[in-house]
C-alpha cells in the first residue's frame, strides 16, 4: 500500500489512533528522506502545544514491518537503559515511539504502516555541512551510538534487508537491472556503466574480510547521513540519532564510509553541476577525529586502516543503487524530477573519482 497517495483526512486518521492526549491542531509534511512519508503534527495539551513525528512506513522496501520495528525496540531500549545507567550522562538523547490507542509499537491503516515519534524540540538538522566543527560532532555521536550498542547482542537483530551492506550483492542487483533494461534506459548510462565495470573488484574487498573474520561484525546504524543527527540548538553538540531502520549487523566502516560520502560533500546528493561536487578534505579530517574519540577504544588496526577506502567504497556502492534504480526504472528511492536517480549516481561518483586522487591525503594512522 505504500507509495499511495494520502490525503489530510488519511493522515489525521492515522495520527489520531496513537495514544496521544489532547486536540489535533494540525499535521504537516515534512520533506525528508527516500523511502517513508513523514509528517509532524501538533496537539494542544494540558501545560501547552506538543509536536510529535509520524511517519508512514514504506512497505515495499521493508517487507517485513514487524523485524524493523522489533530493531527499532530493542536498540532505542538498549540506549535509554544506558542513558539512565551512566554516572556522567552524555548528553545523548534516544528516540522514544509513542504506542497506539492499542499499546502497539505501529499501526496497519489501509493505507499502510504507521509509527509515531515524541518530537525532539529544540535541535536543529542539517542537510550540508559547513564546519569542522558540526562534522566532528556527528562522526562524534555516531561514534558514540556503535559504542554504546557494542554490548547488544546481535544476534537479538533481524537482518530487515538482507545483504544490505554488502557491495557485491549490489552489482548482482545492479547487473539483473542492466540485463532486464525495462525502461531502455542503459544506452544513455554508457559512462556510468562503464565506470562501475572499471570498479568491481574493489566491491568485494569488505565481504572478504568479514568472511576471513578480519574485520569483525558489529552493530551499525547503517545511514550515517548528516541529517540523522539533531544537534542542540543551544549548544550545538549532537543530542540525538534518528533513522534506527537499518540498523542491523554490518561492517562498523560502512558507518564511517556513509558519513564521508553525505558530511563530507561539497554539493548536494543531487547536484547537476558536477563542477560543484567534490570531497572536502577538512571535513574529512574531522570526521576522522570526531569518529576515532569515541570509537578508538574498540575499532581494531585493520578497521582504522580500512577508514578512507571504506568511504570510497560505501559512495561507491550508493552511487550504484541510484544508478540501478535509475535502469530499474525508479523503483525503490523517491524521485522528483525526470533522471533524478540518475543525478543522484553521477554525483557520488564524482566523488569516489575524487577520493581515488586524494587517497594518499586522506590515510588514517
Ligand atoms: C535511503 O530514505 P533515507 O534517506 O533514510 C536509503 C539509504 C541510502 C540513502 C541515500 C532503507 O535513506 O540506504 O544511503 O537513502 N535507505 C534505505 O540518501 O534504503
Ligand atoms: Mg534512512
Amino acid at each position: 500500500m505504500s507509495g499511495s497517495e494520502l490525503s489530510s483526512a488519511d493522515v489525521r486518521r492515522a495520527i489520531e489512533r496513537f495514544a496521544i492526549d489532547g486536540l489535533l491542531l494540525n499535521a504537516v509534511p515534512l520533506q525528508r528522506g527516500h523511502i517513508h512519508d513523514t509528517f509532524v503534527s501538533t496537539w494542544r495539551q494540558e501545560g501547552g502545544n506538543r509536536r510529535y513525528l509520524h511517519q508512514r512506513m514504506n512497505d515495499k522496501v521493508f517487507q517485513d514491518i514487524p523485524a524493523v520495528m522489533h530493531n527499532i525496540d530493542l536498540v532505542s531500549d538498549h540506549l535509554r537503559r544506558r542513558a539512565m545507567s551512566a554516572a556522567a550522562p552524555n548528553g545523548f538523547t534516544a528516540l522514544e515511539l509513542v504506542p497506539t490507542r492499542e499499546r502497539r509499537s505501529y499501526l496497519v491503516t489501509k493505507n499502510g504502516p504507521w509509527r509515531t515519534y515524541l518530537y525532539v524540540e529544540g535541535c536543529s538538522s542539517f542537510d550540508q555541512c559547513t564546519s569542522p566543527e558540526r562534522a566532528y560532532e556527528a562522526a562524534r555521536a555516531f561514534g558514540w551510538f556503535q559504542a554504546e550498542l557494542a554490548d547488544l547482542d546481535a544476534a537479538q537483530l533481524r537482518e530487515t534487508l538482507p545483504r544490505f551492506f554488502s557491495t557485491p550483492h549490489r552489482l548482482c542487483q545492479f547487473d539483473d537491472a542492466l540485463a532486464g533494461d525495462p525502461v531502455a534506459r542503459a544506452a544513455a548510462c554508457l559512462p556510468e556503466i562503464r565506470f562501475v565495470a572499471a570498479r568491481r573488484a574493489m566491491g568485494s574487498v569488505i565481504d572478504d574480510l568479514l568472511a576471513a573474520g578480519q574485520v569483525p561484525l558489529r552493530t551499525v546504524h547503517g545511514d550515517t547521513k548528516l541529517n540523522n543527527v539533531l544537534f542542540d540548538d543551544r549548544t550545538g553538540k549532537a543530542r540525538c540519532i534518528v533513522d534506527l531502520d537499518t540498523c542491523m549487523p554490518g561492517y562498523s566502516l560502512y558507518d564511517f564510509g556513509d558519513l564521508v560520502r553525505f558530511t563530507a560533500a561539497t554539493s548536494s546528493e543531487d547536484e547537476r553541476d558536477l563542477g560543484k561536487v567534490d570531497t572536502d578534505l577538512a571535513l574529512y579530517r574531522a570526521l576522522v577525529d570526531g569518529y576515532l574519540s569515541t570509537t578508538r577504544g574498540f575499532l581494531t588496526p585493520k578497521e582504522i586502516e580500512l577508514m578512507p577506502f571504506a568511504a570510497r567504497l560505501v559512495t561507491f556502492t550508493i552511487g550504484l543503487r541510484f544508478l540501478s534504480d535509475h535502469l530499474a526504472g525508479d523503483v525503490y528511492f523517491k524521485v522528483h524530477r525526470e533522471g533524478h536517480n540518475l543525478d543522484r549516481a553521477r554525483v557520488q561518483f564524482r566523488m569516489v573519482e575524487r577520493m581515488e586522487q586524494m587517497a594518499a591525503a586522506m590515510a588514517v594512522r
